[in-house]
């Protein structure tokens, strides 16, 4: 089983390259934010509470996201591994999910972060946000908010891994095709 977790800024492009990513590994993408926009727009009681904070550029409690990915990590118990993204976003959440995966018997392979300079995070978040009707893309208070929390709360889940020597940064700025390559040669070393 190979567990990647891909880590970043908000709009380094983890939800993008995962999608390619599975397909060429045959690995199952577990996305937070994806999880947590079907729940809002199903209106379900979690849903509407994680809406709160979403719709302010910040994170939703860590038991919210830690009990959804503990449900599907369960519903998958013949996967051959799984990429992270998004998750974990706080070091609370790094641990629990040490924990899940250790009661599986397995563990995180590598944590490939994405490097992507601040400046070029907003336009590509702003951008999107003309398209994509997601809240907290559309204006750049928000934006800014979600970075903020990024610095405070996400960046020391890095020191997490680092410990254990499996943190890498990745240049996250190029075309998508372009990283997509850099990511593989680092997954291509852990699956083979
Ligand atoms: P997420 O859905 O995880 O979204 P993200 O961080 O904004 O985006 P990502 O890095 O995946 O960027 P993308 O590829 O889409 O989180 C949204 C919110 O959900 C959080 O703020 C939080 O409130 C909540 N949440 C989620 N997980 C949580 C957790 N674990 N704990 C608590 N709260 C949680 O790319 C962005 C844009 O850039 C796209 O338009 C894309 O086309 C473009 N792009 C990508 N790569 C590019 C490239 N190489 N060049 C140019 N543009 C590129």
């Amino acid at each position: 089983m190979v567990n990647i977790i891909l880590f970043g800024p908000p709009g380094s492009g983890k939800g993008t390259q995962s999608a390619n990513l599975i397909n060429k590994y045959g690995l199952i993408h577990l996305s937070t934010g994806d999880l947590l926009r079907s729940e809002i727009e199903a209106k379900t009681p979690l849903g509407l509470e994680a809406k709160k904070f979403m719709d302010q550029g910040q994170l939703v409690p860590d038991e919210v996201v830690i009990g959804m990915i503990s449900s599907k990590l369960d519903a998958n118990p013949d996967a051959r591994g799984f990429i992270f993204d998004g998750f974990p976003r706080t070091t609370a959440q790094a641990e629990a999910l040490d924990k899940l995966l250790a009661l599986k018997k397995t563990a995180i392979a590598a944590v490939l972060s994405l490097e992507v300079p601040e400046d070029e995070l907003i336009k590509r978040l702003l951008n999107r946000g003309l398209t994509s009707g997601r809240s907290d893309d559309a204006n750049e208070d928000v934006v800014k908010a979600r970075i903020v929390e990024y610095h405070n709360k996400t960046a020391p889940v890095a020191d997490h891994y680092a410990k254990y020597g499996k943190f890498k940064k990745i240049r996250g700025s190029g075309s998508i095709e372009e990283i997509f390559g850099l990511l593989s040669k680092e997954i291509d070393e852990l699956v083979s």
